[in-house]
């Protein structure tokens, strides 16, 4: 398929490695896949879903332990260790090369390697990059295939060019003990064996797109971050476009996806991406934005026609589902989704499942991957080689107190502390405790593919050099009160932030200047047909000076972390922050 004599080389050394029996190159046609589709159901890897309710659809359970990324046993393989940062896990590139190398000796044989070219981003875009993964999983191609665009595009792409990152993927056994996620980026090239879980063996994602491509952003100049995409138009028919990072399973696919309340219905949201997003300075001075991948990984349970109904509307067709629950009538089941619970079923395990067995029958990290082109309200400009400019940068997490609704950063440098010290309750989406609140900087903690003090300043940076630069934001839709209740609808309803947002790009909007930086007062929010009491609005407005102070006292101690190697400008912004709270 290729004559790129590198691309042989490296291809040829893999397979000395790895000895599997066949190598087929991934094309993209669709007859291959459909022919590689019969395989995997006769493997047992894939089941197909009723094709009149579902057609296109399959189901895929996962190995019991193994089920979410796993940060512990993910590794930045940087020639020196501080350049992987206090944050990462580091392993000397020739040790690591060494120890992982033996895993995928002969890792192959017996199976079939399967090559899969692959563009992130759209095709023939500037800002595209190439990788090809080497893979013995078709549950891996069939991803690949629909999250990016593989096959001969890629390979023309690529022409004879170096610049293509090199991933390696082998099932093994999926043993736990012998699970590694490496990263060299110095060498372009990722390593992940024992696992067949999304985010650990669907290289393009988090691992080139957010690990490696970082890495690349910080020498050329650009951001790569875990950022959904999203066009807002008003009324007039005017579109402007925000990024947001919120940490994983925190709503990025939901916002990116939203459908406004009735008395918003003039309004009216265009998704461009729901994960990643790729951030360059135009030749203009603003910031634009591509989405790399081309279809969405996203969260099963919580997902139903109240809360995501373009993204229930998505994955209607043409969808891998992963981890949820096979119903009787051969269609799938998650918590929350629409409907009569079932009656009876097989859950994510495989075992009998019944509202009454007492577990979840799908895993809370079930999860779907489809076309992004099937989404209802995928944006005209998704796929536009030059991206959209972004007007709004917006951090969130996950926290039941603290943070209020939304609140406006004074400036770029003070938006990038408010990006450094973000906090966020962990999910399922990554194997460990849920619900306990740590520090997450931009939503990257996990993903960054350098030293985080470095990331601050290169984002510091960046600020200089953008002469038009976004404003930048902070939501938290997460509040809970006394009762564990959340004390914002959220969903459709976040439409109401996301307005003041832009009017406040616009210079629409008024605010209140406070400790933390510039927030509505209820009247600047839209709150019609809401029925919210006075009480809680106000709660959500809230800035309390005592938590604010543990706050910054906890920022400080985060700091810490990255002694000797924190941009001074992030340390300045921290007492100003203190100042003025104690003012
Ligand atoms: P990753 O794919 O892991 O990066 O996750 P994500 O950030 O895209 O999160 P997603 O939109 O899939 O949402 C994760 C969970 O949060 C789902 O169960 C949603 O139902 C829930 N969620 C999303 N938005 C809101 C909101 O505004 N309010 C509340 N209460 N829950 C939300
Ligand atoms: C996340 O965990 O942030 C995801 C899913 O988007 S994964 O592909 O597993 O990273
Ligand atoms: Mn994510």
């Amino acid at each position: 398929m290729t004559k790129n004599q590198l691309v042989m080389t490296w291809l040829e050394e893999m397979m000395a490695l790895t000895k599997p029996d066949n190598v087929v190159w991934i094309d993209g046609s669709e007859a291959q896949l459909e022919l590689l589709r019969q395989q995997s159901i006769a493997d047992g890897e894939i089941l197909k879903l009723d094709q009149e309710k579902l057609p296109g659809c399959y189901l895929h359970n996962t190995a019991h332990n193994d089920v979410a990324r796993v940060e512990h046993r993910t590794f930045i393989c940087s020639k020196h260790k501080k350049d992987a940062g206090p944050t990462n896990n580091w392993m000397a590139p020739a040790q690591a090369y060494e120890k992982v190398g033996k895993l995928f000796d002969g890792a192959m044989t017996g199976r079939t390697m399967y090559v899969i070219p692959f563009i992130m981003g759209p095709v023939g875009s500037p800002f595209s990059k190439v990788g090809i993964e080497l893979s013995d999983s078709i549950y891996v191609v069939l991803n690949m295939a629909i999250m990016t665009r593989v096959g001969q595009c890629a390979i023309d792409q690529l022409g004879d060019s170096s610049d293509f990152v090199k991933c390696l993927h082998a099932r093994k056994e999926i043993d736990e003990e012998n699970r590694y996620i490496m990263h060299f980026p110095e060498d372009n090239t990722i390593w992940s064996v024992n696992s067949g879980y999304g985010g650990n063996v669907l290289l393009s994602k988090k691992c080139f797109a957010l690990r490696i491509a970082s890495f690349q952003g910080k020498n050329e100049g650009w951001l790569a971050e875990h950022m959904l995409i999203l066009g807002l138009e008003n009324p007039q028919g005017e579109v402007k476009y925000i990024a947001a990072a919120f940490p994983s399973a925190c709503g990025k696919t939901n916002l990116a996806m939203l459908i406004p309340p009735e008395i918003l219905k003039g309004y009216k949201v265009w998704t461009i991406g729901d994960d990643i997003a790729w951030l360059r300075i135009g030749e203009d001075g603003r910031l634009w934005a591509i989405n790399p991948e081309a279809g969405f990984f996203g969260v099963a349970p919580g997902t139903s026609t109240k809360t995501n109904p373009n993204a229930l509307a998505t994955v209607q067709s043409d969808t891998i589902f992963t981890n949820v629950v096979l119903k009787d009538d051969n269609t799938v089941w998650w918590e929350g989704m629409d409907g009569e619970v079932p009656a009876h079923g097989i859950d994510w395990k495989g075992n009998e499942w019944t509202p009454a067995s007492g577990t979840p029958g799908a895993h809370p990290n079930s999860r779907f991957t489809a076309p992004a082109k099937k989404c209802p309200c995928i944006s005209p400009e998704w796929e536009n080689p030059q991206g959209v400019p972004i007007s709004a940068l917006v951090f969130g997490g996950r926290r039941a107190k603290t943070a209020p609704l939304v609140y406006q950063a004074y400036d770029w440098a003070h938006g990038v502390f408010v990006g450094a010290t973000m906090a966020s309750e962990t999910t399922a989406a990554a194997s460990g405790a849920v619900g306990v609140v740590r520090r997450d900087p931009m939503a990257m903690l996990p993903f960054c593919g350098y030293h985080m003090g470095d990331y601050f300043a290169h984002w510091l940076e960046m600020g200089e050099n953008i002469p038009n630069a976004p404003k930048i934001f902070h939501v938290n839709w997460f509040r809970l009160d006394q009762n564990g209740k959340f004390m914002w609808p959220g969903f459709g309803d976040n439409m109401r932030v996301l307005n003041w947002i832009i009017d406040r790009c616009d210079g629409k909007a008024d605010a209140q200047e406070t400790a933390i930086g510039y927030l509505p007062k209820a009247v600047d929010l839209n709150m019609e047909g809401l029925n919210l009491p006075a009480e809680t609005v106000a709660e959500l407005l809230i800035v309390d000076k005592a938590v604010w102070t543990a706050e910054v006292a906890s920022q400080k101690e985060f700091f810490k972390t990255f002694e000797g190697h924190l941009p001074a400008e992030i340390l300045k912004q921290l007492e100003s922050l203190e100042a003025r709270l104690d003012k």
